[in-house]
């Protein structure tokens, strides 16, 4: 449906249209969205939760969406839920939902279209006294919206029958009623009938054309739902107003020593858009906004709350029906209305805890589809990049355990168009603003953002960050020591890490080899960009493989810690040269109510294991590291027993510090 004019829903992986329809409506007071849902649809997951959408709809600000269920019985090759419970229970359901639901139910034509018609005029007339209402008074109630249950038969004025079987009205009719035209004689006769049952001589003149009466039907210029400019977002997008980043820095004199909470300085960064963008800017999460602690949003703008209020919301519940915060405990709901409110021409931002944005890994895949397609429509007007924070990640899940610690979205996400999708691991604050701004400025993409919420060490000061970023990987110099001065030299080995705590991990692992062995050359490499790490000829961030020799030497070892599961830095670099040198360290889905060092230990992105790891591979180590190669075990078995004793780790591990 991308190459259909006037359609911002694809609609082959069905689950979709209510949320879309409700992204669409959302701050777009004059719009009214009408949202065909097919009884087989109503049965998945993300279309059942997105009934509830009509409880952020605040009537002064926002448009209406009038659902349309299609009871017509049949899915591909069964009954449908909703189609075989009573009149009663129907009613019940959508009475419950908030719907008021208005019933056509029949099967002749001609009074069926009679029913809608009038049906379809009492719901418009429904919403716009709604609106009407909200809007003189200025008080915006939860209304029961109006919603239309239409019950036609599935195949509608189809065959009836084929071969002996019941056709029309019956599963049988899904898609092709039939097939064999060239094969078989009575179908082609089937065909010629059903086709000649709609009186085409009555519709086409004598050249094909349609006949005057009808071409006079259908609206002109914009109010055609093909030239619809809302279906067309990229044409009203205004483009965000952004305060300067750079205002939101964090002062770093001295790397790896002071700690911040990440996410938190984003917050102050998207409060600030917030308020700058008070009709297309709005922030999506299921539940976590604070957990995530982007809070302070809230100083910007409430959650969007249209149902009761309790006196004790006043203490902290941060709600109000003006909300743009938009939280509702489904991700598959929230991503909908994101799609929708971004291919209706505005921006947003959604946040979610790592393990479980896989939740919505279905409706990424599918506007990613979405947004590769486009690139090859020329009419279709870019349109506001989809901005993913993945947070709450798997290396501080101190409480949650096991079930939280799951960083694999980004593999599904790599396994999409180069073209479309884009993955940061911004490793501090500065980072983190400067990755962001890049990303909301940005249009047809799909950004994924990956970044802790806990107290984190910040390493690089905004102008250093800024660089870092543009570069999407570089050397530290600050952390290395293989450039001794007048000569050009090679490292020994090289220490790459990519997410924030990899990156401490392999700092830590990098000061213990200094000290150790204070002769080895290490240079170490930092990864924001993840497709830094593909092939230029892959990926348009991608290495030319000139530069990533540079950086990386053609033969050195190289022990790259990884943020998420390790194989998927061998699959974006198995192209390079002597990629077998690259040894991977990343989750390897060992986990529990874990330390973080203790976590770290368990899946060997430990400083203790890496540096263990240097040994085994640099030449000149190996027996001769004899000695450091125990103490490293050693400290391993003392770290793991401390915290197994105390529930946290060393003091000297929570209060580490970049010594140099
Ligand atoms: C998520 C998803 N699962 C399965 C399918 C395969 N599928 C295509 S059409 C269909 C039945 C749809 O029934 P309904 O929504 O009632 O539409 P109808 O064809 O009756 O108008 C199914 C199961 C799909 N497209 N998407």
């Amino acid at each position: 449906m991308k190459e259909t004019p006037g359609s911002i829903h694809e609609g082959g992986e069905l689950g979709y249209s209510l949320s879309h329809a409700y992204g669409a409506a959302y701050d777009n007071p004059d719009l009214i969205v009408a949202c065909v849902i097919g009884d087989g649809e109503a049965e998945t997951g993300p279309l059942a939760t997105a009934w509830h959408s009509n409880k952020f709809i605040n009537p002064i600000t926002d448009g209406a969406v009038l659902p349309i269920l299609h009871l017509n019985g049949y899915k591909i090759a069964n009954p449908t839920i909703l189609s075989r419970i009573s009149h009663e229970e129907i009613e019940d359901l959508f009475k419950g939902y908030g719907y008021t639901p208005y019933f056509v139910e029949g099967s002749d034509p001609d009074s069926m279209h009679q029913a809608m018609a009038a049906t379809v005029e009492q719901c418009v007339e429904d919403i716009r006294n709604i609106q009407q209402e909200a809007r003189s008074s200025g008080t915006a109630k939860r209304p029961r919206w109006p919603m239309i249950v239409l019950r036609s038969p599935k195949g509608w004025t189809g065959p009836q029958e084929v071969d002996g079987h019941k056709v029309e009205g019956f599963w049988r009719s899904h898609q092709v009623p039939m097939g064999g035209m060239h094969q078989n004689p009575e179908h082609l006769q089937l065909l010629e009938e059903w086709m000649r049952s709609y009186e085409p001589e009555k519709l086409f003149d004598a050249n094909g054309s349609l006949i005057p009466e009808l071409k006079e039907l259908p609206p002109t210029g914009e109010r055609r739902m093909s030239a619809n400019p809302i279906a067309n977002g990229g044409l009203v997008r205004k483009a965000l107003i952004m305060p300067n980043f750079r205002d939101y820095a964090v002062k770093v004199d001295k790397p790896g020593t002071t700690e911040e909470e990440n996410t938190k300085h984003l917050g102050y960064l998207l409060r600030d858009i917030m308020l700058k963008n008070t009709q297309n800017f709005r922030v999506f999460c299921p539940d976590e906004t604070s957990s995530n602690r982007l809070q302070a949003v809230y100083e910007a703008s409430k959650k969007v709350w249209m149902g009761e209020y309790f006196p004790e919301d006043e203490d902290g519940g941060e709600l109000a029906p003006t909300g743009r915060v938009m939280e509702m405990l489904s991700e598959h709901t929230l991503e909908g209305w994101l799609e929708g409110y971004l291919l209706s021409g505005r921006h947003g931002f959604f946040s979610s805890y790592e393990a479980f944005v896989h939740v919505i890994d279905s409706m990424f895949n599918q506007h990613a589809k979405w947004l590769r397609t486009c690139k090859e429509l020329s009419w279709r007007a870019p349109i506001s990049s989809l901005n993913l924070l993945i947070t709450s990640t798997v290396w501080r899940q101190d409480h949650n355990g096991f079930s939280h610690q799951d960083p694999g979205f980004i593999d599904v996400a790599t396994n999409k168009s180069p073209e479309v999708v884009r993955i940061y691991l911004p490793p501090d604050v500065n980072c983190l603003l400067s990755v962001a701004d890049h990303c909301l400025r940005s249009q047809n993409y799909i950004n994924v953002i990956v970044s802790d919420k806990q107290k984190h060490l910040q390493y690089l000061s905004m102008e250093e960050a800024i660089k870092h970023c543009s570069k999407g990987i570089g050397i530290w110099e600050w952390a290395s020591n293989d450039d001794c001065g007048v000569e050009a030299d090679e490292p020994d080995v090289i220490m790459a890490a990519c997410g924030d705590v990899p990156t401490m991990e392999s700092l830590a692992a990098t000061a213990i080899l200094r000290e150790e062995f204070p002769k080895l050359k290490v240079r170490f490499i930092n990864v924001v960009d993840l497709y830094k790490l593909m092939p230029e000829s892959e990926h348009p961030h991608g290495l030319s493989d000139t530069d990533f020799d540079t950086l990386f030497t053609p033969d050195k070892p190289v022990i790259f810690n990884f943020h998420g599961y390790p194989w998927l830095i061998h699959k974006l670099t198995y192209r390079r040269t002597n990629q077998h040198r690259i040894r991977v360290r990343g989750y390897k889905e060992i986990g529990n109510i874990n330390t973080p060092l203790e976590l770290a230990i368990e899946n060997q992105i430990d400083r203790f294991n890496l540096v263990i790891d240097v040994i085994d591979r640099v030449p000149k180590l190996r027996s001769a590291a004899a000695y450091v190669k125990e103490r490293m075990k050693n400290a391993i078995i003392e770290h793991q027993n401390y915290a197994f004793e105390h529930g946290m780790d060393k003091p000297e591990i929570i209060n580490w510090k970049w010594p140099y």
